[in-house]
C-alpha cells in the first residue's frame, strides 16, 4: 500500500478495527477513512454506495462485524446472520463498483466445521456441520468468504479473505453477557478481587481448548496480508498454540491476584472442544506471531484497569 493511499477501515472503534488504525499510524499512513456508524449504516446498500462514491478508499479492510462471546451468539442468531450478511454484501459490493484496489475481508476461526481435525487447515472449509451456537455469524462469514472469491473469479476483484483465532487485547467488550471469555473472566477475576468475594463462576466444564491470538498481532498480520497476498484461497491467522479454560482461567486468577475459589458452571455451553488454526499459510507468507500469552494478558489487564479508572460506570 503507498503511503498516500486512502485507507479504508470498517469498523474502526472495534476491537480489530482499532488494532488495525493503531498499526496504520505507527507504519506512517496518514490518508485514513474512518466513519462512525451514525455516518454511516453499512447494514443499508445506498449508504454504503454513497459513502463508497464520497470517500473514494484504494483499500479497504472489512474489520466491521456484529460480534460476541457463545451466550450473545446464541441467544440472537436473527442479529448476528442479517447484520453480518449486509454488512459483507454491502461492503464487498461497494468495493466493487468502486474500483477499490484491493480488500480484506476478516471471517473467523468458527466458519470451521465443529468437529474439524486439529489444527484447522484452510481447506476443512465447509467439510462439516458447524457449532451450533455460533452458526449464524459462521455463516454469514462464509457467505463474506463466498463474496470475495466469486468477484475475483466473476470481475478480476482482489478481495482476501483472513480467518483469525479467537482475538484480545485492549478495546475489547468486557460486557459479561455479550463478551468473549478472556475480557469475561478478566472483569470477573478483577471485581471479585475487589469485592474480596470467595469465588469466580467460569462457564462450561473448563475443558475447552481455545487459541488467543492478541489483536495487535492480528492487525500486523492483516498488513502483512494486505501488502503480500492476493489469491482466492482464505488465510488463517493464529499463534500455533492452545491452553485450555481452566488453564486460562488460572492464568487470569494469578495475574489478576486474586485468592478465592474457581467454579465451573456447566449449565452453561462450552460451544467447540478445540478451536485451534493451522497457521502454515500464513508463516509461509514471512509473518509470525510476538506477543507471548501471559505478556498479552498482562498488557490488557493493566489496559483494563486504566481504562475503568478513567471510564466510572
Ligand atoms: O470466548 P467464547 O464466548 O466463544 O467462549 P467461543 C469460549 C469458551 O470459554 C466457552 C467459556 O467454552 C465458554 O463456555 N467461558 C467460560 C466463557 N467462562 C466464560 C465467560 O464468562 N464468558 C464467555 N463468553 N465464555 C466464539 C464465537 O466462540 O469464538 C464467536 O461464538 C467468534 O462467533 C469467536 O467466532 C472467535 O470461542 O466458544
Amino acid at each position: 500500500m503507498e503511503r498516500d493511499a486512502r485507507i479504508y477501515v470498517a469498523g474502526h472503534t472495534g476491537l480489530v478495527g482499532a488494532a488495525l488504525v493503531r498499526e496504520l499510524d505507527r507504519r506512517g499512513y496518514r490518508n485514513l477513512v474512518l466513519a462512525e456508524r451514525a455516518r454511516v449504516d453499512l447494514r443499508e446498500q445506498a449508504a454504503v454506495r454513497d459513502f463508497y462514491r464520497e470517500t473514494r478508499p484504494d483499500y479497504v479492510f472489512v474489520a466491521a462485524a456484529k460480534v460476541g462471546g457463545i451466550l450473545a451468539n446464541d441467544s440472537y442468531p436473527a442479529d448476528f446472520i442479517y447484520d453480518n450478511l449486509m454488512i459483507a454484501t454491502n461492503l464487498i459490493h461497494g468495493a466493487y463498483e468502486q474500483k477499490v484496489e484491493k480488500l480484506l475481508f476478516l471471517g473467523s476461526s468458527c466458519v470451521y466445521p465443529k468437529f474439524a481435525p486439529q489444527p484447522m487447515q484452510e481447506a476443512d472449509l465447509l467439510s462439516g456441520p458447524l457449532e451450533p451456537t455460533n452458526q449464524w455469524y459462521a455463516v454469514a462469514k462464509i457467505a463474506g468468504i463466498k463474496l470475495c472469491q466469486a468477484y475475483r473469479r466473476q470481475y478480476g476483484c482482489n478481495f482476501i479473505a483472513a480467518m483469525p483465532t479467537n482475538l484480545y487485547g485492549p478495546g475489547d467488550n468486557f460486557d459479561l453477557m455479550t463478551s468473549h471469555v478472556m475480557p469475561a473472566l478478566l472483569r470477573k477475576f478483577h471485581e471479585a478481587k475487589q469485592a474480596d468475594s470467595p469465588e469466580v463462576i467460569v462457564w462450561g466444564s473448563g475443558q475447552p481448548r481455545r487459541e488467543f491470538c492478541h489483536v495487535d498481532d492480528c492487525a500486523a498480520a492483516c498488513l502483512h496480508l494486505m501488502g503480500v497476498y492476493d489469491g482466492e484461497e482464505i488465510v488463517n491467522i493464529g499463534v500455533g498454540n492452545d491452553l485450555s479454560i481452566r488453564e486460562l482461567a488460572e492464568i487470569i486468577r494469578d495475574i489478576v491476584g486474586f485468592q478465592g475459589e474457581i467454579v465451573f458452571d456447566t449449565g452453561r455451553p462450552d460451544g467447540p472442544p478445540i478451536k485451534r488454526v493451522d497457521t502454515g499459510v500464513i508463516n509461509a507468507l514471512g509473518w509470525q506471531p510476538r506477543i507471548e500469552l501471559e505478556q498479552g494478558v498482562r498488557a490488557t489487564y493493566d489496559w483494563y484497569v486504566s481504562y475503568k479508572a478513567d471510564h466510572r460506570g
